[in-house]
């Protein structure tokens, strides 16, 4: 295949289903004869994926301020973006990530409330050039996120953030694709997961196409 490939990300709050229409998708586009690589955030490479455990670990979760969890997923996105991203797009593959830097805006800035600028300063250094040739939101409610993703094995030090957090962070995606309407999508994460599937697909199209 000639031709630098697509970026795609699925964003969304927990238990929005990101995570199961990323391996549809996967499927659908290999049947379809695309070369595809996934990914997830933070992790993906073994740096990632060591810096996924710091922020993971249990005795860190009541000490880590804000500033730190920010550079930790930066800093595995930098990562990320030069050692599996910029290769796989250079190789024309589509390459699709569970949780990309919108994250880090959404949850760090409007969610845990840091500086917007910082944020997004911190955010394009991480990815330089490689931005998403499409972003989807995967809008839903978070009380049936929660109760969804309830007993799955999530970063428990957020997922016990009280409720507004979880609406902040809503709020917060829809915001930003109000502000970036022709990269970022929201679909309705509260129906079925076929009838998500397919409106993912359609715009999935869009852009391999
Ligand atoms: N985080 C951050 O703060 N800053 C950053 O920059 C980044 C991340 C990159 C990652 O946790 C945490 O890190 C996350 C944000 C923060 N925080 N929290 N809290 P993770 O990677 O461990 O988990 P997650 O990304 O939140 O994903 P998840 O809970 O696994 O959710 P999901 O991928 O959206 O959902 P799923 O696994 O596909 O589906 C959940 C269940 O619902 C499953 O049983 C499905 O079969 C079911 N499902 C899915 N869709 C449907 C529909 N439509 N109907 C019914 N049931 C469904």
């Amino acid at each position: 295949m000639g031709g630098r490939g697509k970026f795609i990300t699925l964003e969304g709050g927990e238990g929005c289903g990101k995570s199961t229409i990323m391996e549809r998708l996967a499927e659908r586009l290999r049947a379809a004869g695309r070369a595809v690589l996934t990914c997830r955030e933070p992790g993906g490479t073994e740096i990632g994926e060591q810096i996924r455990q710091v922020l993971q670990y249990t005795r860190y979760r009541s000490v880590m301020c804000g500033e730190t969890e920010l550079l930790l997923f930066a800093a595995s996105r930098a990562q990320l973006v030069r050692e599996v991203i910029e290769p796989s797009l250079a190789a024309g593959r589509v390459v699709l990530c569970d949780r990309f830097m919108d994250s880090t805006t959404v949850y760090q800035g409007a969610g845990r409330g840091l500086d917007a600028g910082v944020v997004a300063a911190i955010n394009r250094a991480a990815v330089g050039s490689c931005m998403p040739d499409l972003t989807v939101v995967i809008d839903l409610d978070p009380r049936i996120g929660l109760e969804r993703a309830r007993g799955r094995d999530l970063f428990d030090r957020m997922e016990n953030q009280a409720l507004e957090f979880y609406e902040r962070v809503r709020a917060g995606y829809l915001a930003l694709a109000q502000r970036e309407p022709a990269r970022v999508k929201v679909v309705d994460g509260a129906k079925d997961l076929a009838a998500v599937e397919e409106e993912v697909w359609r715009l999935v199209q869009d852009v391999v196409s």
